[in-house]
């Protein structure tokens, strides 16, 4: 299989982190969003796309976004699971990864609206995503309130997410993490994981 990432892209360290999780081979191919190699992958030009070795033709053997692929690899490598087997806890961990999703989300868009230059940025857009973020931290941190993974007493793709976004957020907009201390202490705990260790985006 090979994986089409970024270094940055907190979509891709989901995936990456459970291809090492599951011990499965890959290889990954580093690009932009923009190289013609994850347009053909994937129509929406999004990073990452997983090719997967059962392919003949490249377009229709890749596969997309980060939930699907997760999914995709708790199918063909069930164990180790990075999800619980109880439907109603996979419910839980699904949550936790929308709303970790949606706080990358969030991220990447004031990201991408604050590099426009100054007097075409949109202060209400930014305000607008920001919020989300805000509001996004807010629950991780209270939901998770001392427990040690976010369901069912054990590791989970949950965790995997809650340290993707704190990973992420710490390096776009490392303000918003300022009233955050129990959390960004819990993701560092997690962080020092092999497979999140490997996975950790670079300094910004
Ligand atoms: N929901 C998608 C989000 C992927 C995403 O937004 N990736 C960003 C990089 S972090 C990207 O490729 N953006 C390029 C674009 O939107 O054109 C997933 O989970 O895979």
């Amino acid at each position: 299989m090979r994986l089409l990432l970024s270094p940055t892209s907190p979509f891709a360290r989901k995936v990456h982190a459970v291809l090492l999780e599951k011990g499965l081979p890959f290889e990954t191919v580093y690009l932009t969003p923009a190289d013609a190699t994850v347009s053909a992958a994937n129509p929406l030009g999004k990073i990452p796309a997983l090719l997967r070795d059962d392919d003949s033709a490249l377009y229709d053997s890749a596969l997309y976004d980060s939930a699907v692929i997760v999914q995709y690899l708790e199918a063909i490598a069930p164990t180790p699971a990075v999800f619980p087997a109880d439907p109603l806890a996979r419910i839980e961990v699904l949550r936790w990864e929308a709303l970790c999703d949606g706080v990358c989300d969030a991220t990447v868009l004031r990201m991408v609206e604050g590099r426009r230059v100054s007097e075409k940025q949109e202060p209400k857009w930014i305000a607008h995503q920001e919020g989300k973020m805000r509001a996004g931290l807010v629950a991780i941190e209270a939901e998770l309130g001392g427990r040690t993974y976010a369901v069912g007493g054990a590791f989970s793709l949950a965790d995997i997410a809650i340290v993707m976004t704190v990973g992420y957020v710490t390096l776009r907009a490392p303000e918003l993490l300022a009233p955050h201390d129990a959390l960004v202490r819990w993701a560092a705990t997690h962080a020092e994981r092999p497979s999140l260790a490997m996975t950790a985006p670079p300094a910004a």
